[in-house]
């Protein structure tokens, strides 16, 4: 924990010093992956679950060129304001922004990488990147796929979304030795809905189970990460041709503009909100605090077993 670039919260490094649960939280999902102010509503209230559920959030960032393990709520507020404004940052991205004291919001990937520098073992977010269609054309994977192979945090996740190539992301997944667990299902959920067409490594059905999975993968020394991919509820998901339909529009529209690179997954994940009129939004709200609501468990759980 002594890292001289690493800001970690008075109440995270209480927690962590004790042994107690802390569950990370990531903050493009703030900035870049929805709409102000329900982003900032959605933090918080992140946070408030996280807390009602025996863990103590530390939403991480990058300000003023600092590593941030928990933020106060101004800053979350400042995040959420600033949306696209802010440097989205993959690990690639951390030392420049270090370097020249900038702020970033960080994804799945240095999220990842800044909790475990801090400790911490369990992050709650809403979906993972993962390897896009067509990307046998353009070889546009996602860094996080990469962290999950060599970054010793599990991520509570509702699946991926189909704006990715699901199966190859979970081909991706095992060539690299990252473990998809499916909680209480069999099926890897597709974020807004239950259902993929594609079988999970394995399905465990209590935090319980999740966290002995976990210290068990870590005490033998297997490096990386877990996607426990939970379901959204069958209240909270979206229609199947409703969502799909949207989908495949967005995705032609980035085509027809060329949108590339990191700016794909942001437009993607905006277009679809505006196609759906908000619906996929409400939907993402929901999963992101059933995720919180396991990650906080199952951190309690392995705080349990430390
Ligand atoms: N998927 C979502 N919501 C998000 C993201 C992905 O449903 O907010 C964000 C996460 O921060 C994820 C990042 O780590 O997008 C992946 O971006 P890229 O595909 O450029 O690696
Ligand atoms: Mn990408």
């Amino acid at each position: 924990m002594n890292n001289p670039y690493l800001d970690i919260a008075p109440e995270v490094k209480e927690a962590l010093l004790e042994g107690k649960a802390v569950v990370a939280l990531e903050s493009t999902i703030i900035s870049h992956g929805m709409p102000y102010p329900q982003n900032v509503e959605t933090a918080r209230e992140v946070e408030k679950i996280v807390r009602q559920n025996g863990a103590v959030p530390a939403t991480i960032a990058i300000l003023g060129g600092r590593l941030k393990a928990g933020l106060l709520s101004e800053e979350l507020d400042y995040l959420g304001k600033a949306g696209q404004a802010v440097s989205k940052v993959s690990r690639r991205d951390i030392p420049f922004m270090v370097a020249s004291r900038k702020d970033g919001a960080t994804t799945v990937a240095s999220t990842m990488i800044i909790a475990a520098m801090a400790g911490i073992r369990v992050f709650a977010t809403g979906g993972i990147g993962g390897v896009h269609r067509g990307a046998q054309e353009t070889f546009d994977i996602s860094a996080d796929l990469q962290e999950l192979a060599s970054t010793n945090v599990a991520v509570i996740c509702a699946g991926a979304k189909s704006i990715l190539d699901i199966g190859l992301t979970l081909e991706y997944l095992e060539t690299n030795g990252v473990p998809v667990v499916g909680y209480g299902t069999d099926e890897m959920p597709s974020f807004y809905t239950q259902k993929s067409g594609f079988g999970v490594d394995y399905r465990i059905n209590t935090p319980e189970e999740l966290a002995k999975a976990l210290k068990s993968k870590w005490d033998l020394n297997l490096k990386g990460g877990v996607v426990i991919a939970n379901p959204i509820h069958q209240e909270d998901a979206m229609d199947d041709q409703v969502i799909t339909k949207a989908i495949n529009q967005a995705l032609a529209e980035m085509k027809e503009r060329g949108v590339k690179g990191k700016e794909s997954t942001p437009f993607l994940l905006a277009k679809v909100a505006e196609i759906t009129g908000g619906d996929s939004l409400a939907s993402n709200i929901k999963l992101v605090y059933s995720n919180a609501e396991l990650a906080a468990k199952t951190a309690v759980e392995l705080a349990h077993l430390a």
